[in-house]
C-alpha cells in the first residue's frame, strides 16, 4: 500500500530514503521529512538547502513546509537563513508551536532551540562564481540600485527545482512536504509558493500534492489545494492534475512554468506541467525500484 512520489530527478534521493521509512511501517510524515532532509544534505543540488543559489545579495534564504493530511496540521518557514534542515524546522513549527508559519528572527530563534542553526554559510564554489558574475553584470549598469533594473535581471533567472514529496503510509495517512532555496538571485525577502499551504503543498485524508516551478504563478492559482480539492471530490490524482493544469492553461493567465505531482488515497499518482521535460520519481509496492518519469511534452499526464 505505501507509495512515495517526489519532484525532479534528484527526487530519487527523497524517494529511496522515504521508502525505507515506509517499508518499516513508518509514517508518511516521517518518510516525507527524512526524504527531503536527504536532498537538503546534498550541497551539489543548487535549488534546495544550504548548497542552493543565494538571493541577489549573496545570502541563501530557504523556504520549506510540511503537512500532515491525516490531522490537517501544517508547519512552514520562509526566507530563513543559516538553517540546515528547513523541512525539520517546519515540522517543529507544526508540532511544537500553536502556529503554522514562522519567518524572520523568530524562525532563527527556533532553529537555535532545535539545533538546526548553522553559524556560517559559505556559498558553494560554482554558485559563488555565478553569483559574482551576476553581480558584476548588474554593477556595470548605470543605475545598479534601481528596482526596475533588478527585476529585469531577475526575469532572466528562472531556475526552479523545489524538492516536493508526497507519501501515503501503510495506514493510509498522507503527508506532503517541500523545501527550496527559491528562485536564483531572487530579491531579498522574496518568498515563493513552496512554504505556502495550499500553493506549494496540500494534503488531506483523500490526497496530497506539491507544486514546483515559478512560485509567483503557482501562488496565484493555489495549485496544490485545487488539485487536492478535485481528488476530494472523487477524481483520481491523475485526473485531478489534468483538470487543473488544463483549466489554468485555458484560462491563459499566469500559466507558464507550473508543475504539480499528486497522490490519492488509492495510491494512484499523477503529474502534469506547463513546461517540457518535467521529471519526477515514484516508488510503491508494485514497483521493483524507484522509477523516474519524464513528461516529454507539456501537458502530458502520467498515472499508474
Ligand atoms: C519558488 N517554486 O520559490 C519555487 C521554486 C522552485 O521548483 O524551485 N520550484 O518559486
Amino acid at each position: 500500500m505505501p507509495t512515495i512520489i517526489a519532484t525532479w530527478n534528484f527526487g530519487i534521493k527523497a524517494v529511496e530514503t522515504g521508502w525505507k521509512v515506509l517499508s518499516n511501517e513508518g509514517s508518511a510524515l516521517d518518510a516525507v521529512e527524512a526524504g527531503i532532509r536527504e536532498v537538503e544534505n546534498d550541497l551539489s543540488i543548487h535549488s534546495v538547502g544550504l548548497g542552493g543559489y543565494p538571493n541577489i545579495e549573496g545570502v541563501v534564504e530557504l523556504d520549506a513546509a510540511i503537512m500532515d493530511g491525516s490531522t490537517l496540521s501544517a508547519g512552514s518557514v520562509a526566507a530563513v537563513r543559516n538553517v540546515r534542515h528547513p523541512i525539520t524546522l517546519a515540522r517543529k513549527v507544526m508540532e511544537n508551536t500553536s502556529h503554522v508559519m514562522i519567518v524572520g528572527e523568530g524562525a532563527t530563534k527556533l532553529a537555535k532551540i532545535f539545533g538546526l542553526y548553522v553559524e556560517e554559510v559559505k556559498l558553494q564554489q560554482d554558485v559563488k562564481l555565478e553569483w559574482e558574475k551576476f553581480k558584476e553584470s548588474l554593477s556595470l549598469s548605470s543605475k545598479p540600485n534601481s528596482l526596475e533594473l533588478l527585476s529585469k535581471a531577475l526575469s532572466k533567472q528562472i531556475v526552479h527545482d523545489t524538492i516536493g514529496c508526497v507519501a501515503i503510509d501503510k495506514f493510509g495517512r498522507i503527508a506532503a512536504g517541500t523545501s527550496t532555496s527559491g528562485l536564483k538571485f531572487k530579491l531579498t525577502g522574496r518568498v515563493g509558493d513552496s512554504p505556502i499551504v495550499g500553493s506549494g503543498l496540500f494534503a488531506n485524508s483523500f490526497g496530497g500534492a506539491t507544486a514546483t516551478g515559478l512560485g509567483e504563478n503557482i501562488m496565484i492559482h493555489n495549485l496544490s489545494r485545487l488539485v487536492v480539492e478535485r481528488i476530494s471530490e472523487g477524481l483520481s490524482a491523475r485526473e485531478a492534475v489534468k483538470v487543473e493544469i488544463e483549466r489554468i492553461t485555458k484560462n491563459g493567465k499566469r500559466f507558464n512554468e507550473l508543475a504539480v505531482i499528486a497522490l490519492d488515497k488509492n495510491e494512484l499518482f499523477g503529474a502534469a506541467s506547463t513546461f517540457d521535460k518535467f521529471e519526477f520519481v515514484v516508488m510503491s509496492d508494485s514497483m521493483k525500484r524507484p522509477t523516474t518519469f519524464k513528461l516529454e511534452r507539456k501537458h502530458t499526464f502520467v498515472a499508474f
